[in-house]
């Protein structure tokens, strides 16, 4: 494999696609070495055939607003890659949605499902819907309108969607409710991130944030530091930084900023029980903004127009959208004495910031890895679902707890350089892709 022309012949390709396009070259300039010391990849054109998706479901959705208004919007399920299991991965509610970032997110979690050590596919799915400012009855009738569309496309065994940005609890619900109404058959497992009472599974609402301290832990340990005492700095407010805050908090950190579209927090007393769940009202409200939380916590200051990047911390956590945090961000961080950044949102640095980190020697983990908790402990819950049963909180946590440890280990196994720092992205890169390549290979050309 040559990065260089493979990437020509992508843009030549895919014109314009630049999330898309910025996900694979990662993963190319990481395992390319790797990959060139095996014929029979290049024989079977591996790669060339794992950077395209095996399929994308385009549909229009349209659906009535609360004024009587008629609504219309692009939505897409994007198949990436089954050669593991069956298709895995969220629905993404945002109005930046289109195929060049669902493209990126499945490429993404094609590695990252790998990497979990249970048996899923990639896939990502989602709309140009914009959940800012909806009503629950909008946000109903229009996850129901979505999947009307989608709903014989999916399945337990074939292809089985989550939440991601946009899409939580709520939405799968209402989500699930028109599914059974239109299949007929109470399939429990075709989408993760249920209720508890209708086959949901405990830690699953936790799961990413947790599996991303896990990992934090495992991370530190290895580095002789700990989190205790430490500062953490985390972006966004939703549920991934939710379940990021309250076990960076449970494990002795403190989290001293969170932050929205419209400006940061600055916590510096760390955050407590009742601050912890004004996180999940402040993302129940469909507002977007982070500043009512300085308005009810009286130690808690609002700076407008500024990111979680300009607060002094020790760990940094991205955990909101891509490319959140850019080269300046980096230097920032850098300049204030941050020794460790692990993505928590898929692709959370850019390229130059992943570089400027590196390059300062201090630890980075990429969200592949970070935030394979979340996918993870869903595969968990379709495997309660498929045995008819649910496994208590411990039970599952255990199993999160073995998953991000094995996680770590990969990474430390691929990812090892001679001068003994681990490059994380380069270890869940080769970690991901070998056991992708391999089902692939013994699967014949297909
Ligand atoms: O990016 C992700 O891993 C998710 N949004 C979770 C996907 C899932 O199927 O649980």
């Amino acid at each position: 494999m040559n990065v260089t022309t493979l990437m020509a012949e992508l843009e030549r390709r895919h014109p314009g696609e630049s999330e898309y396009l910025q996900a694979v070259r990662e993963v190319l300039e990481s395992i390319e070495e790797t990959y060139n010391l095996h014929p029979e990849f290049e024989k079977a054109k591996i790669i060339e055939r794992m950077v395209e998706p095996d399929r994308i479901i385009t549909f229009r959705v349209t659906w009535v607003d609360d004024r009587g208004e008629i609504r219309t919007n692009l939505d897409y399920r994007i198949q990436f890659n089954s050669a593991i299991g069956p298709y895995k991965g969220g629905i993404r509610f945002h109005k930046a949605v289109n195929t060049s970032m669902l493209k990126f997110l499945g490429f993404e979690q094609t590695f990252k499902n790998a990497l979990t050590t249970l048996p899923m596919g990639g896939a990502k799915g989602g709309s140009d819907f914009d959940p800012v400012g909806k009503s629950d009855a909008e946000i109903m009738r229009f996850c129901q309108a979505f999947m009307l569309e989608l709903w014989n496309n999916i399945g337990p065994d074939t292809d089985v969607p989550a939440g991601d940005v946009g899409v939580g609890g709520r939405e799968i619900g209402y989500l699930y409710g028109m599914y059974k109404k239109l299949a007929r058959e109470y399939n429990t497992g075709v989408l993760t991130g249920k209720g508890m009472t209708w086959g949901g599974s405990l830690i699953r609402p936790e799961a990413t944030g947790y599996g991303a301290l896990y990992f934090v832990q495992h991370m530190l340990d290895r580095a002789g530091r700990s989190l205790k005492g430490s500062t953490v700095a985390i972006s966004g407010f939703g549920n991934v930084a939710w379940g990021a805050a309250k076990k960076a908090t449970e494990l002795g950190a403190k989290v001293i900023a969170i932050s929205g579209p419209d400006g940061v927090i600055h916590n510096p007393n760390g955050m407590n029980d009742e601050k912890i769940a004004y996180m999940l009202t402040l993302r129940a409200s469909n507002q977007n903004i982070v500043a009512p939380f300085a308005e009810r916590f009286d130690d808690a200051t609002f700076i407008p127009g500024k990111k979680a990047w300009s607060i002094k911390c020790d760990i940094a956590l991205p955990c909101a959208f891509q490319n959140e945090l850019g080269e300046e961000d980096a230097k920032e961080l850098l300049a204030n004495g941050t020794w460790c950044v692990a993505e928590v949102s898929n692709m959370g640095c850019t390229p130059e910031a992943i570089a400027t980190l590196q390059g300062a020697g201090i630890l980075f983990a990429p969200g592949k890895a970070v935030n394979a908790g979340g996918v993870a402990t869903s595969g968990l819950e379709m495997t309660q679902n498929a045995m008819h049963i649910s496994w208590s909180a411990a039970e599952v946590d255990e199993k999160l707890h073995y998953i991000m440890h094995s996680i770590h280990e990969a990474c430390v196994k691929y990812g090892k350089q001679e001068d003994g720092y681990i490059n994380y992205v380069k270890g869940a890169n080769i970690a991901g892709f070998m056991k992708v390549a391999q089902a692939m290979l013994e699967q014949g050309i297909v």
